[in-house]
């Protein structure tokens, strides 16, 4: 079944989060994103959302320079394309260097239509089983807040939390949290704010209890995390680090990481993330989907990703009130019991509602 791309519509999307996101990377007040449209000749349509920010503190991409890629480079190689197969987008745009967000908006877009034109949810399409997906939900800010904001994620429901760290985190306050509740599992993710000069840092961490660490060590730091990963009982897992397949096997080959952080806008998208999850099944490397503060959208593509049978721990899924007070789906993202249900509808299975 061949797909035709008929026309690509952009609608910027701008909203300020229920509380400020702070992490020694940055605070964020403010969520913008670009929603990309493609239709068919029919009319349907497949959604993506660019998950790239403002600013560009957490990947290179920015909201105008990914805007300026999608409008000015990579619409025209997609537009009016007959697609066989939704991996013809990744392979339209490969010879683009770079700017994998602005590349996953548009491919994941591309795959949301093929689905609905199966008439199949996306996460059938991609061959996902598990639904509901288990809930996540990441607690940033300061230490005063820290033991407030854990217990309101334990009463509505979520069984694993993220709590940001860095070298000024009192570790053995973290240790107590941990301990008062066995009962979830606890992430810590450092995003590189570690020097990897000083693994003595980084130890009081190991005792913790945290089922895992997070980019302790900025993203080119392989060998100050094959370091980590050699004096910790805590297994280290790599977000910022990994842009593509080459990135998680470079990861194994150099035992930096046990763990790889799945974000298909970092990656590029569908095609690609299919990939590393066909090496780290083959590599038995635990995989889970990370967030970056998404829209529905995005959400509902990591959904689909998350049900996949390899995809074993908990990723970022909070419910759409976590960050926004309205998304921009219909219906909203809810966390019931800790879970989340998966659409039964075809594609992301999500209206658009902007
Ligand atoms: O490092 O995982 C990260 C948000 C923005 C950019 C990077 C990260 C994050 C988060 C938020 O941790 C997770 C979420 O959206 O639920
Ligand atoms: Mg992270």
């Amino acid at each position: 079944m061949a797909v035709r791309i008929a026309d690509i519509k952009f609608h910027k999307v701008e909203k300020p989060l229920n509380q400020p996101f702070v992490t020694v990377l940055q605070k964020v007040e403010e969520r913008e994103a670009t929603v990309v449209v493609v239709q068919d000749a029919e009319g349907q349509e497949g959604y993506g959302e660019c998950v790239a920010f403002s600013t560009p503190w957490y990947t290179a991409e920015t909201v105008v320079g990914s805007r300026f890629v999608m409008d000015t480079v990579l619409t025209p190689l997609l537009k009016g394309q007959l697609l066989d197969h939704p991996t013809d987008a990744a392979r339209l745009f490969s010879k683009v260097k770079g700017n994998q967000m602005a590349k996953a908006a548009m491919e994941m877009a591309v795959w949301d239509l093929f689905a609905k034109q199966k008439g199949m949810p996306l996460y059938e399409y991609v061959g996902g089983v598990q639904s509901p997906v288990p809930a996540g939900v990441v607690v940033a800010g300061s230490s005063d807040q820290l033991v407030g904001n854990v217990k309101a994620a334990i009463e509505s429901g979520y069984r694993r939390i993220k709590l940001k760290i860095s070298p000024a985190t009192d570790a053995a306050m973290l240790k107590k949290i941990v301990a008062a509740h066995a009962e979830i599992s606890f992430y810590a993710d450092a995003n590189g704010s570690f020097s990897g000069l000083a693994l003595e840092e980084l130890l009081p961490f190991d005792e913790a209890g945290f089922a895992l660490i997070e980019q302790p060590y900025g993203e080119q730091e392989w060998a100050a995390h094959r370091m980590a990963r050699a004096n910790m009982k805590t297994p280290i897992c790599l977000d910022e680090s990994i842009h593509s397949l080459e990135d998680v096997q470079r990861m194994a080959n150099q035992q930096a990481g046990d763990i790889v952080v799945l974000k298909m806008g970092r990656l590029g998208g569908w095609a690609e993330t299919l990939k590393i999850v066909e090496f780290c099944k083959q590599s038995q490397i635990e995989m889970w989907v990370g967030g970056m503060i998404e829209f529905g959208i995005s959400k509902a593509h990591n959904l689909a990703l998350a049900s996949l049978p390899e995809i074993k721990l908990t990723g970022d899924f909070s419910d759409s009130g976590h960050f926004w007070q309205t998304d921009i789906i219909s219906p909203e993202i809810h966390v019931e019991h800790g879970e989340i249900n998966l659409s039964e509808y075809p594609g992301i299975g999500y209206k658009l509602k902007i």
